[in-house]
Parts: structure tokens; sequence; C-alpha cells
């Protein structure tokens, strides 16, 4: 049986995630839409079938809702659940956002205040204070990018995921979605909505079907039946030119478009809106989650307490970080192609040096051998350093990366090796394993001669 269908509100904490406990009796809990196309299905137990409802669903659209509203009623408890308003109170002024019980009144973004304040009179209207609406979103893109590596921010309060690297880790991608608006509302004291879905077009529309507070997920076999009623404003890209054109063909909703040949929606808008339409109808949309330049990676790097000009502190701290980058690959279900050494001198002149290898790894020995290489080639004698820093680049997941095959390879001992670490560092806490080069040796470190180990990731 195929699930989709909203839920609002109610969210799963931390402990039901950990303890895997089926989103379903949540989504009971919840109010499902009647959208024509919802199966709510009764009974918290998972079926084998309905576990595979969002297997087919790695991509998660999160929106935050009424967003600068809301960061602004974090601090004025008082104004929850009434009529307010972010935006200039000037004779010119705009809505930027408004609570959605504002919205009741008709009210919403880019709306002259002055219309606004007569279609609502009892509205609160708050100035803007851009420098918290930045501070929160940059903690919830934090919560993102503790999923997965892929995230694609879109604004200030939206951001396309890939989950698919997190699945092992954390579960399924509505479990996921449902622990990320969790943490979002308890570390953040704001809502948001997701969407779920196969395709990164169905789970924008998802997650605004969602709103607000809610979850959508979108099985790949539901995509049609959620699709063909929409309205075709509903296809990206169709502006107001294109509404004119497709309604000049009879076209209102996805449906129709989806059910005219190609080649009239060709003759209609172009060659290229035309197959663009035409795929869009049918729920495809081949686009990746992008994640901006310079930020697919998975670092780490360390500060020395003064400037550090043993080599051998040297090497042992690149160890530690080698290791920390590796249990965050593995932890996200991550293997980097690329290595980067990046090395801070204390004159803060700092260099990168980078080696792709030739297949992609999560193992930390084979991190620290390649940044160990690229540090002894830099030849730096006893140059005094502020800080070091190791990087894996080129992420894919882990599942979808070719494996080294050939059991001999020295490298596939020490992947279980360090899978084994993690298993036992997940029960008894970090530090519980670790090389033993890491175990205080008596060289100063820069760090007032403590034991180096275990120190906070
Ligand atoms: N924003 C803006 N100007 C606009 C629209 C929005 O400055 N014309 C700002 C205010 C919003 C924020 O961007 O709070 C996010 O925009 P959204 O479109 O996501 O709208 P909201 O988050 O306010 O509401 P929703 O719950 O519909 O997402
Ligand atoms: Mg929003």
């Amino acid at each position: 049986m195929s699930r989709s269908q909203i839920t609002r509100g109610a969210r799963l904490t931390q402990a039901d995630i950990a303890a895997d406990r089926s989103v379903d009796a949540r989504l009971d809990a919840g109010r499902p839409a009647n959208d024509g196309i919802a199966s709510a299905r009764k009974g918290s137990a998972r079926s084998d079938n309905d576990q595979r409802d969002d297997d087919d669903c790695p991509i998660l659209h999160i929106d935050m809702d009424a967003f600068f509203a809301s960061c602004e009623l974090r601090s004025r408890p008082d104004l929850v659940g009434k009529p307010v308003i972010v935006g200039g109170d000037g004779s010119r002024g705009v809505v930027t956002a408004a609570t959605y019980e504002a919205r009741r009144f008709g009210i919403h973004s880019a709306m002259p205040m002055s219309r606004a304040k007569r279609l609502c009179p009892q509205v609160v209207v708050l100035p803007p204070n851009f420098a918290l609406y930045s501070e929160v979103s940059a903690g919830v893109m934090a919560i993102f990018r503790d999923v997965t590596p892929l995230v694609e921010p879109l604004s200030l309060d939206e951001a396309f995921l890939d989950v698919s690297g997190a699945r092992r880790r954390l579960g399924p991608p509505a479990v996921i979605a449902e622990m990320i608006r969790s943490r979002v509302y308890d570390e953040q004291a704001i809502t948001c909505s997701v969407g779920v879905a196969s395709t990164k077009f169905i789970a924008k529309l998802a997650s605004t079907r969602a709103k607000p507070d809610g979850l959508l997920v979108v099985p790949a076999d539901r995509v049609v039946a959620f699709l063909h009623p929409l309205a075709v404003g509903a296809l990206w890209g169709v502006g107001d030119k294109t509404e004119e054109a497709l309604q000049r063909l009879g076209l209102a909703t996805v449906g129709d478009v989806a059910n005219t040949p190609v080649d009239t929606l060709v003759r209609a808008l172009g060659q290229s809106s035309g197959t663009h339409l035409a795929a869009l109808a049918w729920g495809r949309d081949p686009r990746s989650v992008q994640v901006p330049e310079g930020e697919k990676s998975v670092g780490a790097e360390e500060t020395f307490p003064r400037d550090i000009d043993d080599p051998e502190v040297i090497r042992r701290e690149l160890l530690r970080l080698s290791e920390r980058v590796a249990v965050r690959l593995r932890r996200q279900g991550y293997v980097g192609r690329t290595v980067v050494l990046k090395v801070r001198f204390a004159d803060f002149t700092t260099i990168t040096r980078s080696r792709t290898l030739r297949s992609a790894t999560d193992v930390s020995h084979e991190i620290y051998a390649t940044v160990r290489e690229l540090y002894e080639a830099l030849g730096l004698q006893r140059a005094r350093l502020r800080l070091v820093g190791v990087r894996a680049e080129g992420l894919l997941a882990a599942a979808d990366a070719p494996r080294q095959l050939l059991l001999d390879e020295p490298v596939a001992g020490w992947r279980e090796a360090e899978q084994a670490v993690d298993r036992a560092t997940a029960r008894f806490g970090r530090g519980s394993v670790q090389p033993a080069r890491l175990i205080d040796s008596g060289v100063d470190d820069g760090f007032g001669g403590a034991p180096v180990a275990p120190r906070p990731r």
C-alpha cells in the first residue's frame, strides 16, 4: 500500500527515532489531508511493503514556516497565535512575512502594508531584523549538514537535501524528515515543512502542500496522482506568459499538459520549454541536489593553542584529523575521492594541497597516508604552523561508489577494522578505541602536554 499523506504539528522525538518507532503511528495521529490520493493506513506496524514506500524518495525539500515572522515570535511569545506581519511600516511599506493567522485575513507577502492593515486592523507589525534571520538560518542549515553533506540551500529558509547516504545511519527518508523537523523546533524554536519525494520538483510541491508545520511523502508511484490535478502554474518555469499560451491551448491542469502531444507543446512554447514541460508534467526531473561550489566536502581542522614546528606533533594531528574526517564520512554514508591538506603558517599564509585517489574512500588510514604524503612533499623542515586541516572532497554516497574488491588490498582490512571501531565508539563512547599513536606519547603538542585524546570532536 502506498502512503501519501500530510501530517502536521506532531513531531517524533529523538527517542522515538532512536527506538526506530514507526513514523506511521504519528502519521495516524496527525491530520491526514483528504486530497484524494491519501491512503491513510491505520495501525502503527509497518509492513514490508510500507517500509518501501519512501525508499525511492531520497530528496527532501525543507522550508521554514512564515520564516521572518516565526523568528520574531521566538522573543515575543505573547504574540504567538495572533496575526503578525514583518515589514516596513511607512507609507510605502510592504509585507515581507506574515504569520498564518494574518494570512487568514488575506494578507500575504509583497502586499502593501496599508492594504494589510485595512484587511486586519488589529494586526501587529514588526520591523525586520535581518541579522536575526541570518543567525537562525545558519543554525537550521547546520542541522541539515549534520544529516548529509548534500545540502542545496535555495534561500535563507529553504533547502534541498539528498539523504540517500544517511539512510543506514538514520533510517528511511520520512523518519529523517521528522528528525529534522524535531531538531529545528527544539534547537531553533521555529517550525518547518518538509516534502519527501523522488525528485526535487515533487519534493518542493509536497512541502508547499504540507504547510504549515507538516510533512508530506509522495512515493514514486503516487507522483502522477499527486501532480495531475494541480493547475499548470505548479510546473516549474511556467510564468504568466507560458500560462497564457497553455490556456490558449485549453490546458488548465498539469494532467492536461501531460496528455498533450509533445509536438503541440513544442509548437506553442518552443523546443526547450515544450519538452521541459512535457517531462515535468509526468514528474520527470533529472536534476540532482547541487551543493554550492566549495561546500561538498567533509573536513576537520585544528588551530594549535600556540604555533607548532615539531613535525612529529603535526603528523599526529594529521592522523587525528584524518580519523575525524573518516568517522564523519562513515556516519553520513559518504566516500570522498579527493583528499585535501590545509596548512596555515604562523604569519597566516595558508596553502592547500590535494590529491585525487584511484577510488573514493572513507578509511582514515588511507586519508592519513595521502595527507601525510602531501605534508612531507611540502618539505617544511621546522616552519611554524598555526593550523592544519584535512578534508575529503568529491563526495559520493558510499552505497553507489565502486568498492575495491581485491581482498589483498590493504585498505579492505582497514575499512572493516575502522567500522568495528565505529561500533565500539557507539557503545562505549568516543576515545574508547583509537590508534596507539594518539595515546599520550609525552611529546609536547602545544596543548599543554595533556594527553591528546580523547578530545571532543
Ligand atoms: N521574503 C521577502 N520578500 C518576499 C517573500 C519572502 O523578503 N517577497 C522573506 C520573508 C520570508 C522569507 O523570505 O519569511 C522566506 O520566504 P518564504 O517564501 O519561504 O515565505 P515564509 O517563510 O514567510 O512563509 P511560508 O510558510 O509560506 O514558507
Ligand atoms: Mg518559508
